[in-house]
């Protein structure tokens, strides 16, 4: 049987929370690079990756055996889960399931939003205005006062003592912009999401999926040129090779 394929590149928010399920679970996979944004050959907008995943966005899976492509990190998340009967990370209650679910949602027009800032320090090109940056600071103040005040008050994880497919969806986007990596966004007003970042940072293949964001750094100041964005991804990749 052929190891599952996965699209993308390490530096991706929602493909980092595929790749951490995949360690975290010992699931052998192979991670084939895709270029997203990009039409041209090995780009998430060419015809070949557009017919895998009509959105044209990474990540994507592709189970050699089948034939079977699957788009869009959550589907994949609960996909994988359901296949591989991860209950750890997603419980057989369907209450439980489907409280998971609804974080899976919300996350992406609130908690996706952490990754708008750090768009508009690599993407110099698609010129974010000081308005939609304001907007995306707005829209992160407000999801971290629902984690912080909402899903963590009470207990150590989103959902209950230990973490589920929510954690690493909502992990991969917001440990990006803390001062160990990214350094832009201060999250120190937050004790209970500091706290639980404090968590997640020990749950097994968090270090790995990190490697590109911990190579890249501070870029509060200064932005990454193309060429140390493309490094750091290498050295991400790099450290997937063998990984499972
Ligand atoms: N809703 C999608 C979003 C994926 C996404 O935005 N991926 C970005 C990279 S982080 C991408 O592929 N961008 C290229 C494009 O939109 O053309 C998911 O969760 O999988």
């Amino acid at each position: 049987m052929s190891d599952l394929v996965v699209y993308g590149v390490p530096f991706s928010q929602p493909v980092r929370a595929v790749v951490w399920a995949l360690l975290l679970k010992k699931q052998p996979f192979e991670m084939k690079l895709i270029n997203p944004g990009h039409s041209g050959m090995g780009g998430s907008r060419h015809p070949d990756y557009l017919a895998k995943n009509p959105g044209g966005t990474i990540p994507c899976i592709e189970e050699p055996d089948s034939g079977f492509t699957l788009g869009e990190a959550h589907a994949i998340l609960t996909y994988l889960a359901q296949k591989h009967a991860w209950t750890d990370l997603y419980p057989e209650s369907l209450q439980a399931r489907g409280r998971i679910d609804a974080y899976l949602h919300y996350h992406h027009r609130n908690v996706r939003e952490c990754s708008m800032l750090v768009a508009a320090k690599v993407r110099k090109d698609l010129n974010f205005s000081a308005d939609m940056q304001d907007q995306s600071r707005r829209a992160i103040a407000g999801a971290m006062n629902v984690l912080d005040q909402q899903y963590l008050a009470s207990s150590d994880y989103l959902f209950g003592d230990q973490p589920t497919l929510a954690d690493l969806a909502a992990c991969a986007e917001i440990a990006q912009l803390g001062p160990q990596y990214t350094n832009l966004y201060d999250f120190a007003p937050y004790a209970n999401l500091s706290a639980w970042l404090q968590k997640m940072a020990q749950v097994p293949g968090y270090d790995t999926v990190h490697i590109t964001l911990a190579t890249l750094g501070d870029i509060s100041e200064e932005a990454p040129s193309i060429e140390v964005l493309k490094a750091a991804n290498m050295q991400g990749f790099k450290a997937l090779q063998g990984n499972t």
